[in-house]
């Protein structure tokens, strides 16, 4: 019997979409994996449909089977273990390494990307048109980001994991907010120049982006 495809529901306005895309190229899969897109600001996530996939009318969806993972994190760790080999930049061959990569795809999930999404919910329902005075809670987690990269030379490792993949997402949608400058984050202004020179990092990431800049400019000042 064939083993059945993955599905994976994305919109790449999306950072939790956009680390999910970075890793299915990072792992060289794109082919083993169908895409099924779902389209955030015409309303796509609330069809009837949808929500009877994730009722939590969130993307990224991964569907593999009878499988239905409902966040971009455990889609991340999904992947490596299905798709990364003992040995692979991205296998996650011990429990150290997997409790350090799941502690920062963790800190993405709890703390960067809410933030993140706490402001960007307010502007795009027209709350704010000016977001300076939001903007410290985020500051608050690059300073966190600070110093986490300062202990180890990515995000949860010495070497590129998942982890890394999630929070440049991110990062770089929290950067349309708040310019990451190297005088502020020195280590974080290094890694993310190294994750844009990724040379998957523009298809995955810069096209939603800058799709999500486009909308961004519609509604603040950027
Ligand atoms: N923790 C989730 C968050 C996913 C999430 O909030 N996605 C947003 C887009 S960035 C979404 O689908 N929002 C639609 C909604 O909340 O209705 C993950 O990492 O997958």
């Amino acid at each position: 019997m064939s083993t059945p495809s993955m599905v994976l529901y994305y919109d790449e306005v999306s950072p939790p979409v956009r680390g999910v895309l970075l890793a299915i190229a990072a792992l060289g899969v794109k082919d083993r994996i169908k895409f099924e897109y779902i389209n955030l600001f015409d309303g796509g996530h609330l069809a009837a449909d949808f929500l009877k996939i994730n009722p939590l009318h969130t993307i990224p969806v991964l569907r593999h089977g009878d499988l239905t993972l409902i966040d971009s994190h455990a889609i991340l760790m999904y992947l490596c273990d299905t798709f990364a080999p003992a040995g692979d930049t991205f296998g996650i061959p011990d429990t150290l390494t997997r409790a350090k990569v799941f502690n920062m795809l963790c800190f993405n999930n709890g703390h960067l990307f809410q933030r993140d999404a706490e402001v960007m919910r307010k502007i795009f329902r027209g709350e704010i048109t000016d977001p300076t005075n939001h903007l410290p809670p985020i500051e608050e987690t690059i300073d966190a980001l600070e110093h986490f990269l300062q202990k180890s030379r990515y995000t949860a490792l010495d070497h590129l994991s998942v982890a890394d993949l999630a929070i440049v997402a991110t990062l770089s949608t929290l950067n349309l907010l708040v310019p990451i400058e190297a005088n502020r984050w020195p280590r974080v202004h290094e890694w993310f120049k190294e994750m844009q020179a990724l040379p998957y990092y523009n298809e995955q990431n810069s096209v939603g982006l800058e799709k999500l800049r486009g909308i961004l400019a519609t509604r603040i000042k950027i």
